[in-house]
């Protein structure tokens, strides 16, 4: 602890740091809540190196994004993130093992979920990312690629037949099923996201990590507050943003739950965020983004079968694991989601075509 003492007091926080303790279980990174004897209580993040290659640009994407959402909203210190900066000016903070660390301000009297329970949550987290990106949708500074193809399946299958020719962890032959419901699927994914090339689909300012966890909702109003978790803050398609939410939102359970009888997609979260997410966008979206809208959560679920299982080939070195088989049973949950979505496309489809009306 003396040590992440020391690292929470290379920055600029009010008041001396009196205590740092583990927060939460993230995928990627480590975090902690640093107490201080001022008025504030701060989140410090050790970022995972291995995932971001540059994390100083990562930290310029964030702070530049977060201050033009500032400018916009009625209170700044709690409608998005506040980076605190290094005691050098630098937003982030490189120590001797040469470690990055990042902190932002702790945000109070809020909440966050795994699984949503309402469909009343679910409105809220579509009204928050809707107006993420309706806040940013005027943000014209360029921002960095933050970690290569992040959504793009055709660097994913440039990466993926890498994994399986190298089979590093000898696990192929032992994952050919979940292999076999990957490639069955290929081209069509493939054929989605060229319109993203071509052009058909717009870019804009995007999350690119919307699941339900990395959205804060007010304690006592049960409103959304704001998206956290901005590392992946790229230029991208809206629909991902869409997609991975309803990835979490409308899963009748957890991502990665090894019950896989309970994993389902519920209609009505789907249709509560769906609301929520068009009452902020429906008349900024492109007649390509809408036509294509109830897709959206079928292509990120896929590219999420297919990171989950590539990670397990490769020996699993990307996602943080709980235990040996954790990143098969995440990859096969998801298989399960997948098909539920794919059993109701069709009712997906006059979702949004009722809510366009
Ligand atoms: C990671 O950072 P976190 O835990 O919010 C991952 C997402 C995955 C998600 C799966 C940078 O998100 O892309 O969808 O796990 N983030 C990165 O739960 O890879
Ligand atoms: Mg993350």
């Amino acid at each position: 602890m003396e040590r992440l003492t020391d690292i929470a007091g290379r920055f600029a926080t009010q008041g001396r740091v009196t205590e740092v303790r583990p927060l939460g279980e993230g995928f990627i990174n480590d975090t902690y809540v640093v107490a201080t004897d001022g008025p504030f209580r701060y989140i410090l993040q050790r970022k995972n190196k291995n995932v971001f290659p540059d994390v100083p640009a990562m930290m310029d994407n964030i702070t530049a994004v977060t201050a033009h959402i500032k400018q916009k909203v009625a209170d700044p210190l709690r409608e998005t993130l506040t980076v605190i900066l290094a005691r050098d000016g630098k937003p982030y903070f490189l120590d001797d093992e040469g470690e990055y660390w990042a902190m932002c301000l702790f945000i109070e009297d809020t909440v966050t979920y795994d699984v949503a329970t309402t469909p009343e949550m679910a409105r809220q987290g579509g009204i928050g990312i809707g107006r993420f990106q309706a806040l940013l949708a005027d943000f014209d500074k360029p921002l960095a690629q933050v970690i290569k193809g992040f959504h793009n399946i055709r660097w994913r299958f440039t990466q993926w037949d890498a994994s399986l020719a190298a089979d590093r962890a000898g696990r192929k032959a032992s994952v050919a099923k979940e292999i076999a419901f990957v490639e069955a699927r290929r081209e069509h994914m493939l054929s989605f996201w060229s319109m993203v090339e071509d052009g058909t689909l717009p870019q804009r300012v995007t999350h690119n990590d919307t699941k339900l966890s990395n959205i804060l909702f007010d304690k006592r109003s049960g409103e959304v507050l704001c998206a956290i978790d901005l590392d992946t803050v790229m230029s991208s398609t809206s629909l991902n943003d869409v997609g991975d939410a309803i990835r979490s939102y409308a899963n009748a359970t957890v991502e990665d739950d090894p019950h896989y009888d309970k994993v389902a997609l519920r209609l009505d979260m789907y249709e509560a965020y769906m609301d929520g997410y068009l009452s902020q966008r429906r008349e900024t979206l492109a007649d390509s983004e809408k036509d294509w809208m109830a897709f959206a959560p079928i292509y990120i679920t896929y590219e999420q079968v297919l990171r989950f299982l590539m990670d397990y080939i490769d020996g699993d070195t990307y996602y943080k694991i709980r235990y040996p088989e954790h990143n098969l049973v995440r990859t096969r949950s998801q298989i399960a989601l997948l098909r539920s979505m794919e059993d109701n496309y069709p009712a997906m489809q006059d979702i949004i075509r009722r809510l366009l009306k």
